[in-house]
């Protein structure tokens, strides 16, 4: 391993996909839970940089360790953006994915595919000792008509990726982790490190 790196989230599905992202780098990845408590961190909802800022200075200031924070979130254009920024507490705090995605389905009913595109974004975060830094991933696509798949989290079941014609969730977690927002935004973020922290 070339370094270690502590991610600040409480998503365990953010955490694996995480972990196998920057693993091919020799980056070992843990949550920043498994050290210290270090609380909920209130998200302002102003930028997800913003954001994920706060995560990841929360994570450093509290344990010293090189830290990670992630915030990401769905752009739907038919719906001017939304769930967007707020897509973790979308559909009310006690929501569950299962309520997010039909909630999702119900406000697209009857909107024709070329409608129906939408975006996730991702952006991380990294504090370390010597400044912070901060990388964006996007992945285009759009909403399918129901949900299909079993793999991922979240919104997974009903964002198709376009050049497959299937969703993430039906694509499954090593194809999701080489094309999605993710994989995008923390392979720069791997990039950095390796160049400029772990040498
Ligand atoms: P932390 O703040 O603890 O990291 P969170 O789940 O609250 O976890 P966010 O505030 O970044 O994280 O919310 C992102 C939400 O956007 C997430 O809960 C999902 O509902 C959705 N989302 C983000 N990336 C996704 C992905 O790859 N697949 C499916 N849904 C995703």
């Amino acid at each position: 391993m070339k370094g270690e790196v502590y991610l600040v989230t409480r998503n365990e599905g953010k955490l694996r996909e995480v972990k196998d992202i920057l693993s091919p780098f020799s980056i070992s990845v843990r949550s920043i839970y498994e050290v210290c408590d270090v609380g909920t961190v209130e998200e302002k909802g102003e930028s997800y940089a913003l954001n994920a800022l706060l995560k990841a200075r929360r994570g450093f200031e509290k344990t010293g360790k090189i830290s990670l924070g992630e915030d990401s979130g769905l752009e739907v254009d038919y719906l001017e953006g939304a769930p967007g920024l707020y897509s973790a507490r979308w559909g009310g705090e006690n929501a569950s994915p299962g309520d997010k995605i039909s909630l999702l389905l119900e406000l697209l009913q009857g909107v024709p595919q070329q409608k129906r595109t939408a975006r996730f974004v991702c952006v991380v975060a990294l504090v370390w000792e010597r400044g912070e830094e901060i990388f964006r991933g996007v992945c285009e696509g759009y909403i399918a008509e129901e949900a299909r798949g079993e793999a991922g989290f979240g919104y997974d079941p009903i964002f198709v990726f376009p050049p497959e014609g299937k969703t993430f969730a039906e694509l499954g977690s090593e194809f999701k982790n080489r094309y999605s927002h993710r994989s995008r935004a923390f392979r720069q973020s791997a990039e950095f490190l390796l160049r400029e922290v772990f040498h």
